[in-house]
């Protein structure tokens, strides 16, 4: 970062709560500033947003387990190895960002050695532009995954009992977008880090809630600046509070603390030692007073009846996961 963007984040960082503009980090780590009163009318349509063309949805198992297919509604055949009876998981990510980021989470189920269908949805071109212009464009992602699921469903034995949608920062916003037009169908969706920049006076309809998915979990590392703060599910888990990693130090646009979820969740699916305790703050938690309270693991295998705000700490690098 050039030192004129290190001081204006500095200076980004010291407005107070509640000023019209704010600095968000793309993928690179260069600084846009938004106007938090640029919010068009939701329904704003998309022009030239073309699903099969600037979607990706790369297909992965453990018979191709890096190099992947392509899920088409046009042509089947070009993904032979989805298997209807394997659990299937879609992974988005966030703005300016491409399936790169995601392939940790690839990687994490490929290594369990367990059968999956795991489809990592690229949205890089609609993903890189302007902020606002993206965060417009991630519910036209959404709305077309759920299309492709409904497609998957009718065509091809998708059974939604045993699907994921797990998004992190706008991917999150669209994993709940994908989930409404499915009628709240799905598993599970996750958010990891789930967005917050113009999404404050967005309808439920048009970004992540407990409507979305039978179970709905945020997890949250950057809340109350790039992530959503409150709780946004049925279940949502505050490592290390929520706001701030361990480890991210002089974090002033929070990028760092943001992009720890994947990560986190990425552990979680191969060697889960997240565990939450139920609590009704962070102070509280650290403090011990919640020691006696129901514990749950974070993420891939948090147990379907967990409900909640669960609190926990973690390493400042891998493994993040500190156990009970
Ligand atoms: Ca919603």
């Amino acid at each position: 970062m050039f030192g004129s963007q290190r001081l204006l984040a500095v200076a980004a960082a010291a407005v107070p709560a509640g000023e019209r503009f704010m600095w968000v980090p793309d993928s690179e780590g260069n600084l846009h500033m938004v106007d938090l009163l640029d919010v068009e009318p939701e329904d704003t349509p998309v022009p030239f947003f073309n699903g099969e063309k600037d979607v990706d949805l790369r297909l992965y198992t453990q018979n191709n387990p890096s190099t992947p297919e392509y899920i088409l509604q046009s042509d089947p055949s070009k993904s032979p190895s989805f298997n209807p009876a394997n659990p299937t998981r879609f992974i988005l990510h966030g703005w300016t960002s491409s399936h790169k980021q995601m392939d940790p989470i690839r990687q994490a189920y490929i290594d369990t050695g367990k059968d999956w269908n795991i489809v990592l949805v690229d949205w890089n071109g609609p993903a890189t532009s302007e902020y606002s212009i993206s965060k417009r464009n991630s519910r036209r992602v959404g709305e077309y995954l759920a299309e492709v699921i409904l497609h998957l469903e009718a065509e091809r034995g998708l059974n939604l009992d045993d699907v994921y949608i797990i998004g992190h920062s706008l991917g999150g916003q669209a994993s709940g977008v994908a989930g409404n037009r499915l009628g709240g169908r799905v598993a599970r969706i996750v958010g990891l880090d789930a967005a917050a920049p113009l999404f404050g006076t967005t309808s439920l309809k048009n970004r992540l809630d407990p409507t979305d998915a039978k179970i709905v979990q945020g997890i949250h590392t950057n809340g109350g600046l790039l992530g959503w703060d409150d709780p946004l599910g049925h279940v949502d888990f505050f490592p290390n509070g929520g706001s701030s990693q361990s480890g991210c130090i002089l974090d002033v646009t929070g990028a760092c603390s943001h992009n720890r979820a994947p990560p986190f969740y990425a552990e979680s699916i191969i060697n889960n030692e997240f565990v939450g305790t139920l609590c009704h703050s962070y102070k509280a938690y650290k403090k011990g007073n919640c020691d006696h309270y129901p514990q749950a693991v974070m993420g891939e295998w948090t147990p379907a009846e967990t409900a909640g705000n669960y609190y926990l700490k973690t390493n400042s690098k891998k493994p993040y996961g500190l156990g009970a």
